[in-house]
């Protein structure tokens, strides 16, 4: 028996097979998971998950664009007539203009900041609204968060900023949630190569950073922030709430 033996879940930000969510997912489907999935609205996106959903058996592969509310609400909807109640949600969902990131934020444009401030952390606040709908039994939210939040990293630019906000959000979640028995966390994780690490800096110059500063000498993996991630979605950690768990090799503790 897993530790998600009968469990259910969705998982939203699954890009391709190098995302974040994908290294949590494959850590919950060991332990027996069940799990949904939303992509982005347009066909390359759909086909990009359904790519890895399908051979899984996900009941649940539903379109949705956390821009609007419409569609969370369809999906939260759709995943309470499929699973009947969930157990846990991952949002592992983040954007930025590429002109706005790339860009000191000093130089931000507004828009750019309104995107990104919606997409990188309203978001979990209208995710946990509708996911608590379909969590009778209380359950687990979780969403990760970069270091950059809570100290300048050069060439993080707006996306720390929207990551502090996102920091906030947990705890406040994890206030007005704590209630039902929903906990609200973040994993904080040290430099992973994926699509949207892409469009932050040279990854090889920050992961070397972490081997030359971090105190366990080198960078995390794929695969710890993954069973880091299936922790926090668990029961083992039943006792926490609005924490901001750090996967860095220690790199945050570092002066
Ligand atoms: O080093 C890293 N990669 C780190 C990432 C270190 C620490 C934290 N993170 C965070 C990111 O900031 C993000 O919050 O982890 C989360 C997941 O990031 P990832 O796995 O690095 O990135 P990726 O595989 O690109 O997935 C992010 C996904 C999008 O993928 P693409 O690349 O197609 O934009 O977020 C989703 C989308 O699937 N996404 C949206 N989903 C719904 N509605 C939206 C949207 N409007 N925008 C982006």
């Amino acid at each position: 028996m897993g530790l998600f033996t009968g469990k259910k879940g969705v998982v939203l930000g699954v890009a391709n097979d190098f995302s974040i969510a994908w290294a949590v997912t494959r850590k919950l489907l060991d332990e027996g998971a069940e799990v949904g999935f939303t992509h982005l609205p347009g066909d390359k996106m759909e086909r990009r998950v359904r790519k890895l959903a399908e051979p899984i058996g996900a009941k649940l592969i539903a379109s949705c664009d956390v821009q609007k509310d419409e569609d969370i609400a369809r999906v939260f909807e759709q995943a309470g007539e499929t699973y009947g109640k969930l157990d846990f949600v991952l949002h592992s969902i983040a954007f930025a203009p590429l002109d706005d990131i790339k860009c000191a934020f000093v130089d931000a444009s507004r828009e750019g900041f309104k995107t990104a401030m919606e997409i990188s952390a309203y978001s979990l606040a209208a995710v946990s609204r509708y996911a608590s709908k379909v969590m009778p039994d209380g359950g687990s939210i979780l969403t990760l968060t970069y270091y950059g939040g809570e100290k300048v990293v050069p060439g993080y630019n707006m996306m720390g900023v929207c990551k502090a906000a996102l920091d906030a959000s947990v705890k406040y979640l994890a206030y007005d949630l704590g209630p039902k028995n929903i906990r609200v966390n973040a994993v904080s994780a040290g430099p992973v190569k994926t699509l949207a690490a892409s469009a932050v800096g040279d990854f090889d110059d920050l992961s070397g950073l972490y081997d030359a500063v971090a105190p366990m000498q080198r960078n995390i993996t794929r695969e710890e922030v993954g069973a880091a991630g299936m922790f926090m979605l668990s029961d083992l950690s039943s006792g926490i709430t609005g924490e901001i768990l750090h996967v860095d090799c220690g790199y945050n503790v570092m002066g």
